[in-house]
């Protein structure tokens, strides 16, 4: 068996991504190829890696459903509004005209409840991207994608593409969060067992810099604020594609579309090749072990091997 594995690690769960209503055929005015997705966005219970929260879902699934164009494509973008709350979409990378940037009050109008906006975007360039919710924390709840733009002519060799989208998940309200993050207290570092008892500091002789952390405000294991019970690959804990053979390359589009996480990315072989970084096309660089930053995207060829192919995210402050 040949399998190409990446794994958040903790339990299981349900959705993958799934593509909408697409039209290859017509042309616009200019002459641009149209095509043209619905998206749709509503409040559903979503259980993610086996927890349990009130998600918001795109076409009914958290990541939302992949978004795959051609250079010269004119995008024409659908989205309706189930919630009873307003909504956005911000097209993240996507070089556009300022009316569809997506942010609310700003450069679009938000999307009210029971309401569709159409985006239309010319596509002129290529790469890896994403979009998401701009609107208070709906990102933080599951309004983000994915978006593939094919370049006119290769400019790459491989053979698959794999869309690899990396997510925070907890079953907190996530404004609860953030006034939590607000107090200063640690709560997270508890949940997390990173505090330190007071009794510790002091026979550690480190009460000055703990009373300067209090000064500070700042917590005492300070890698990353929140504690968070699952982390999502494409929506799950263990992400599995047996679909690629020995010898393939397959060019994998990270994605993190993560609130607040950064990963160590970690490549158990596959002789993986770092050619795109944030869209833009970079001399191919051979890297098994990154960082990646909240909002990056990143595209790497792996060489399927012989048996399993393990990639690995690992939350930085390492709790996952
Ligand atoms: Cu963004």
């Amino acid at each position: 068996m040949k399998i190409l594995q990446i794994t958040t690690l903790l339990l299981f769960s349900s959705t993958v991504f799934a593509q909408v209503g697409t039209n290859g055929a017509d042309r616009n005015e200019e002459g641009r190829p149209v095509k043209e997705y619905n998206l749709t966005i509503e409040e559903n219970e979503m259980t993610l890696a086996g927890v349990t929260a009130k998600g918001m879902t795109i076409n009914g699934s958290i990541p939302g459903s992949v978004l795959e164009f051609t250079e010269g494509d004119l995008a024409i973008i659908n989205v309706t509004n189930k919630m009873d709350v307003e909504t956005s979409v911000h097209w993240h990378g996507l070089i556009l005209p300022n009316f569809y940037d997506g942010v609310p009050y700003l450069t679009t109008p938000p999307i009210k409840p029971g309401t569709t906006f159409q985006y239309r975007i010319p596509i002129n360039q290529s790469g890896t991207y994403w979009y998401h919710s701009h609107t208070m924390l709906q990102e933080q709840s599951g309004v983000y994608g994915s978006i593939i733009i094919h370049p006119k002519e290769k400019t790459t060799e491989y053979d698959k593409d794999l869309v690899v989208v990396l997510s925070d998940w907890t079953n907190e309200n996530p404004m609860n969060v953030l006034r939590n993050l607000k107090r200063g207290n640690e709560w997270y570092q508890v949940k997390k067992g990173t505090a330190v008892p007071l009794g510790r500091v002091i026979k550690e002789g480190a009460f000055g810099a703990q009373l300067k952390f209090w000064r500070d405000r700042m917590e005492g294991a300070d890698i990353a604020d929140i504690y968070y019970p699952a982390f999502l690959t494409n929506g799950k804990s263990l992400a599995e594609y047996p679909e690629f053979k020995t010898g393939e390359k397959v060019r994998l589009r990270f994605i993190n579309a993560s609130a607040s996480t950064y990963y160590w990315m970690d490549f158990g072989g596959g002789n993986p090749m770092v050619v795109a970084g944030d869209g833009i096309d970079v001399e191919p660089v051979p890297k098994s072990r990154f960082l990646f930053g909240i909002a990056e995207t990143y595209d790497v060829i792996v060489t399927i091997p012989e048996g399993t192919l393990e990639v690995t995210a690992t939350a930085q402050d390492g709790s996952r």
